[in-house]
């Protein structure tokens, strides 16, 4: 068993986030077994929190806490408890001081788990969460027109409703890594957008509960945390399993990583797409400070409204990219045909070719005769990638997001041909169209963030967002953004014209020779 065993910053992916054996203090915890409906775990803070200690709730049901009707309530509600939450105000008849609670409650792990959460008033209603909100940030969503806006505005939004200092939509890569797409955050503050993150930064095993459990929550990132009472699950000799628990006890290596970052309480909502976690929504606040159940519960409405709406968006993008590919590539064609001058008609006039694809820039490579246009190579750089295409390469159309992987020489062009989409017209002859692309490290900068120096632990060095920063500029050297199948597609078309178009020339130069 991994319980208990030093966990570093190598084999995070191992620990096991789901049995900490620890709540966050802002509540109490009461784990029933499901059969006896008697407590068999309690959180040692309950003598705090309730004036109960214990050993004064284990092995009795939850008439020590609740009146008759409250009882009667949970009572009925037990039989159809899953795994999803169910929210009761409820006032603790047996509790002096501050009696009012909500009790979170649902079923896993064959227990059922009641968790207390303090309201600071007199009201038990659970139903008390802002209905014109709610419709105005469904509005705001429904309104973006591209994948971006619709981020940015549920970005603004949850801001909106929880008043953290920083929110964010985190989007990750096929790699698992992943990059900062909109953020809404405090005047001041510097920005985030665009900063990239190593996978690494959430291991394998967060991932897979943050597809399970929608949202978590931490009060104050230097909460002492509480263990229970006992501390292993009477049925399965370990501690009991946290997955939908709202109270769980994080990692104690994330909780320094909040810490590095500045952060003083955090709430994360998963972005999940076909069963995979798309993205998340992370939230951030300097200074520790309290979320309601209800509104992190709206928070999560939100979250699983904008998961619906990504697909959709998405598509959009692409078609809209697309069309505005096609539509280049139509006035380009109509150039190239009209114009006496094929070379003219690929870069004189606007559409050239380098507006087709998003690209640094591009090169119509002709026999004697290289024409750049935008951030490309020195034309001495392009006749040795010329050269090395025509001995490397048999594809009509070849493309690459790391050209320095597979040629050395490469590793010279990260400024501007770290990526290279090719269309060969004439190979024989050195005839190419080229587009580059430059490294996507170097489009992206490190923001400054305040941070304390990095801290050895056992020997090694402790993680920070820089560091993570620094990995995941490591992980992605010598790359570009790949060329997307949409792309190639496009550029197979523009091939399948200009060699038609030059045919022809070539046909009618022929005749009007005979
Ligand atoms: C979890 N790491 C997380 C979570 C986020 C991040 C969002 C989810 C938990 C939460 O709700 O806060 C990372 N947060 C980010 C990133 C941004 C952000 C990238 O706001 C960017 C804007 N973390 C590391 C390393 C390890 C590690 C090296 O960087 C391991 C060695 C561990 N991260 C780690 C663990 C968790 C985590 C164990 C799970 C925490 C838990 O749920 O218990």
């Amino acid at each position: 068993s991994l319980v208990g065993a030093p966990i570093t910053l190598t084999n995070c992916d191992r620990e096991p986030i789901h049995l900490p054996g620890l709540i966050q203090p802002y509540g109490f915890l009461l784990c029933l077994d499901e059969q006896t409906r008697r407590v068999v775990q309690a959180s040692a803070n309950t003598r705090e929190l309730l004036g109960l200690a214990p050993e004064e709730l284990l092995g009795h049901g939850l008439e020590r806490l609740l009146g008759p009707g409250a009882l009667a309530e949970v009572e009925a509600l037990w039989p159809t408890l899953t795994e999803a939450a169910r929210l009761l105000g409820a006032r603790l008849d047996h509790v002096a001081g501050q009696p009012f609670y909500k009790l979170v409650l649902h079923r896993y792990d064959q227990l059922l788990w009641v968790e207390g959460e303090p309201v600071h008033h007199a009201s038990t209603s659970t139903s008390a969460f802002d209905l014109p909100s709610l419709n105005l940030a469904l509005g705001r969503l429904l309104s973006a027109d591209t994948l971006l806006d619709l981020c940015q505005g549920a970005a603004e939004q949850v801001r909106e409703l929880i008043g953290f200092d920083r929110v964010a939509v985190y989007r990750f890569a096929p790699d698992d890594s992943g990059h900062v797409l909109a953020e809404a955050l405090r005047p001041g503050l510097p920005p985030w957008l665009g900063l990239h993150y190593p996978a690494t930064d959430i291991p394998k095993q967060a991932r897979a509960m943050y597809l399970k459990n929608w949202l978590r929550f931490i009060a104050d990132v230097d909460y002492a945390p509480v263990p229970l009472v006992p501390p292993l699950h009477p049925r399965t000799a370990r501690p009991p399993d946290m997955t939908y628990a709202v109270l769980r006890s994080v990692s104690p290596i994330h909780l320094e990583y909040l810490r590095n970052m500045g952060s003083g309480a955090t709430m994360t909502i998963s972005l999940i797409q076909e069963g995979k976690l798309w993205g998340m929504i992370t939230c951030h606040h300097q200074s520790p400070r309290l979320v309601s159940y209800e509104l992190r519960d709206l928070c999560q409405f939100l979250g699983k409204t904008l998961s619906a709406l990504l697909g959709s968006k998405e598509q959009q993008d692409q078609q809209a990219y697309q069309a505005r590919i096609h539509l280049a590539q139509a006035r380009l064609l109509e150039h190239v045909s009209t114009g006496e001058n094929f070379v003219a008609g690929l870069h004189r006039h606007t559409p050239t070719i380098r507006d087709v694809f998003d690209c640094g820039g591009a090169a119509i490579c002709l026999a004697d005769d290289i024409n750049c246009i935008g951030a490309t190579p020195s034309v001495a750089q392009i006749d040795s990638l010329v050269a090395w295409l025509r001995t490397h390469t048999d594809q009509p159309v070849f493309h690459t997001d790391s050209y320095a992987r597979l040629n050395p020489a490469g590793a010279a062009l990260q400024a501007t041909a770290s990526g290279i989409l090719a269309v060969a017209l004439a190979p024989e002859q050195g005839e190419y169209l080229l587009w580059f692309r430059p490294e996507q490290a170097r489009t992206v900068t490190w923001a400054g963030r305040d941070e304390k120096t990095p801290r050895l632990v056992n020997g090694e060095v402790f993680l920070s967002p820089r560091q993570s920063f620094e990995a995941w500029k490591q992980a992605v050297e010598h790359t570009a953004t790949p060329w997307l199948p949409l792309e190639l597609e496009a550029a197979r078309e523009i091939r399948q014209h200009l060699v038609e178009v030059r045919l022809k020339v070539f046909n009618e130069l022929q005749a009007r020779a005979a």
